[in-house]
């Protein structure tokens, strides 16, 4: 079974917190009630569309994008499909990434006001910074249920802000949250999946009614880092979708060791340095070095649990863990896990 919401099951509309945007108070009561807070047009559009000009011609010139198209349709190439974990997909992320723009999309003054009276005090946007750009036609790959904590870890208290670049109605495939569900207080156990973070929590595990909304550019979401939420299927027959989720906390907070590098760097070895190579200043160039912030090391429990499950599934035949094993031992065949890939590979001798 797919575990992502079914096409045609209920998911219902995000409640609308703008009335409560400058009473922190609220927010924060709502966050502890409900698990989320959505806010509409809290972000400048025109901002945002600049950032999807910039990244769609970036996907273009990589060929992710059909010739003579307009770019800011985002109309895909099927066959360019590919996702986190591939080296198709970083080479072209890592350029995107090297926007300068895009990382200081997470510092827009309105986006740091808003996560003030989320937080309540000094805020730290997270210097790893995440856009998602998602292929139609490829919904095995869909982000599944998860909390975000077995990712990025550090303090409980880390939120994250996740917006569509770009107008996203529901079916390019938004996020959705279940309301309530960080109200067990801990985290949940987590299993081997396809999709971003390759970790998932078993839907038999929850209860409730999912909630999304016909995003639009603009929209933020904002959840706590124990709130269970998904991607839904991107159903259209060709669009990408391009998404950021970015994450934020006190400063006085600690974060984990991973959150100070680019994302998917373990993939492709990106480093800050390639990353402002083309920047035309030094704002926001390591503005995390000087803060004193207390930096805690990443646990691999959760990834190695997952990998575990990968490799035991594989050899009962199970095809998207097949599938996922042939993407580690394609990409880094060197590494431990890599290597054990291959070696499964062999044994099963697919
Ligand atoms: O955009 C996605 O598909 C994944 C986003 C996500 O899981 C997050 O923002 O934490
Ligand atoms: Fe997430």
């Amino acid at each position: 079974m797919e575990k992502t919401a079914a096409k045609n099951n209920k998911v219902e509309e995000l409640r609308v917190s703008n009335d409560a945007l400058e009473d922190g108070d609220e927010l924060r009561r709502r966050l502890a009630e409900e698990g989320y807070v959505f806010l509409k047009g809290v972000m400048e559009r025109d901002k945002l569309m600049a950032l999807r000009r910039q990244i769609m011609e970036l996907l273009m010139q990589g060929g992710w994008l059909v010739e003579g198209t307009d770019p800011m349709d985002g109309i895909a190439r099927i066959d360019a499909q590919c996702t986190e974990g591939d080296t198709a997909y970083s080479d072209v992320y890592h350029q995107i990434y090297a926007l300068q723009d895009f990382h200081r999309s997470g510092h827009w003054s309105e986006v740091l006001r808003v996560m003030e009276q989320v937080i309540g005090g000094e805020v730290l946007p997270h210097p790893q910074k995440i856009a998602r750009l998602w292929f139609p036609q490829y919904t095995a790959h869909t982000t599944p249920m998860h909390q975000d904590f077995v990712h990025f870890q550090g303090s409980i208290e880390t939120y994250t802000l996740w917006g569509s670049v770009g107008d996203c109605p529901i079916e390019l495939g938004g996020l959705a949250v279940l309301p309530g569900s960080h109200k067990i207080g801990q985290v949940r156990e987590h299993h081997f999946s396809l999709g971003a973070g390759g970790l998932a929590v078993d839907e038999e595990d929850l209860a409730g009614t999912w909630l999304s909304t016909n995003y639009e550019a603009g929209d933020a979401l904002i959840f706590p880092s124990l709130t269970v939420h998904q991607a839904l299927p991107n159903y259209t027959e060709d669009r990408l979708r391009v998404s950021l989720d970015n994450r934020y906390q006190a400063r006085d907070r600690p974060i984990a060791q991973h959150m100070l590098q680019p994302h998917l760097q373990g993939i492709s070895g990106f480093t800050w340095e390639q990353c402002y190579t083309g920047w035309e200043d030094e704002e926001l160039q390591y503005y995390w070095k000087d803060l004193g912030l207390e930096v805690v090391p990443m646990s691999t429990q959760w990834g190695d649990k997952g990998f575990a499950e990968a490799l035991d599934l594989a050899r009962g035949g199970d095809e998207r863990a097949l599938l996922q094993l042939r993407r580690i031992a394609r990409r880094d065949s060197e590494s431990e896990r890599g290597q054990r890939a291959v070696q499964l590979l062999d044994e099963v001798n697919v």
